[in-house]
């Protein structure tokens, strides 16, 4: 399988607020490197850079003052004479919820933020648009016939909705990825995101949408991040499906809502299955609550394949150890079919 890479995501390294502190961010380089060292030892096939596209590829997904926001809001926080990372600090929250932008930085911040877990650095849009970039050259290749590609993301993407950042994420790669599939003339695109979190922003994206599926398996929303969606009643049209699962969650019952899904989306007929491919689902991961091993990567892997779809693979998430490679890159191989 090819894998699609860009070194410009070394550019963001930033801090998130956790646990009322700021620390430096579990959404390290490292974990690109890593994955990318895995790729290589394992011989997954060849990684190529991507290549630039254009900014409508992006608002394609998101919309233009967002992308305007993003492409700026390090020059504006600067001019204020600040150094460090940006992050928001207040938000529009119910009544407070005014749907106009604010002429501010500090303002334009929490009016495009769902959290205080997306930073904004000095080298942060140089790495998104990159990012995405890698998804878009990731999903050109399978739109051309491949029958699957590996788009090594970083940052991630799931967590940006239309109009706002949040969870380490910016731009939505794999939101974008579909949007490119339908504009190059596909008529049905799937997501699946087996993240450990709900793909919150994918799902804002498409939400009222017939021509996307989106179906996530996630930590139960009562318990963990982000708190206030990805509960087993937001359907949207009849297009978006959640699995919120229990803390503790292992392979036999992962499977199950695993399997659930991938027979949703066989039926629905996609053109093409985008996978947000998030890893922190793993036993050991620092963040996350589920308990599958590296073993049901390979079986998670060879379980998505069972769909007979062309299928792109966008990194997500997946913290801190170096299993992260392991397990992205058993996943990629279980759907090759084994090693
Ligand atoms: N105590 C992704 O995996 N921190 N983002 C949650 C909960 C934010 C995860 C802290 C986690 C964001 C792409
Ligand atoms: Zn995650």
């Amino acid at each position: 399988m090819l894998t699609v890479f860009s070194e410009n995501h070394r550019l963001h390294h930033g801090c998130e607020l956790k646990d009322g502190a700021v620390t430096p961010s579990f959404e390290s380089p490292q974990r690109a490197e890593t994955v990318l060292a895995r790729v290589k030892s394992a011989g997954l096939g060849d990684v190529i850079s991507a290549q630039a596209f254009d900014r409508a590829c992006y608002v394609a997904a998101h919309s233009e003052r967002y992308v305007a926001f993003l492409e700026n809001a390090w020059a504006e926080w600067t001019a204020t004479g600040k150094t460090h990372d940006a992050l928001p600090l207040v938000w529009p929250v119910r009544d407070l919820a005014i749907d106009r932008e604010r002429g501010f930085i500090d303002g334009k911040l929490g009016f495009y933020a769902m959290d205080a877990g997306a930073p904004i650095t000095g080298g942060t849009w140089e790495a998104v648009r990159s990012s995405a970039d890698v998804a878009l050259t990731g999903i050109q290749r399978v739109i051309d016939g491949a029958p699957s590609a590996f788009a090594l993301c970083r940052p991630p993407g799931h967590h940006a909705a239309r109009e706002y950042m949040g969870g380490y994420c910016y731009l939505n790669n794999a939101a974008i990825a579909s949007e490119r599939c339908l504009s190059q003339g596909a008529k049905r695109v799937a997501v699946l995101d087996v993240d450990f979190h709900h793909g919150n922003g994918t799902q804002n994206i498409f939400y009222d949408r017939p021509d996307v599926f989106f179906a996530s398996l996630h930590g139960d929303p009562d318990v963990s991040y982000p708190y206030f969606s990805g509960f087993e009643h937001e359907r949207g049209e009849g297009f978006t499906v959640n699995y919120p699962l229990a803390r503790g969650t292992a392979w036999a019952s992962y499977r199950q809502a695993l399997t659930d899904a991938l027979i949703r989306i066989v039926a629905y007929k996609p053109d093409f299955l985008v996978i947000s491919l998030g890893v922190d689902t793993f036993e050991d991961d620092p963040i996350s609550h589920f308990k599958l091993t590296s073993e049901d990567f390979l079986r998670l892997g060879a379980d998505i394949a069972g769909a007979g779809i062309a299928t792109l693979f966008v990194m997500e998430g997946g913290y801190m150890v170096d299993e992260i490679g392991i397990n992205a890159v058993n996943t990629l191989q279980g759907f090759e079919g084994g090693r």
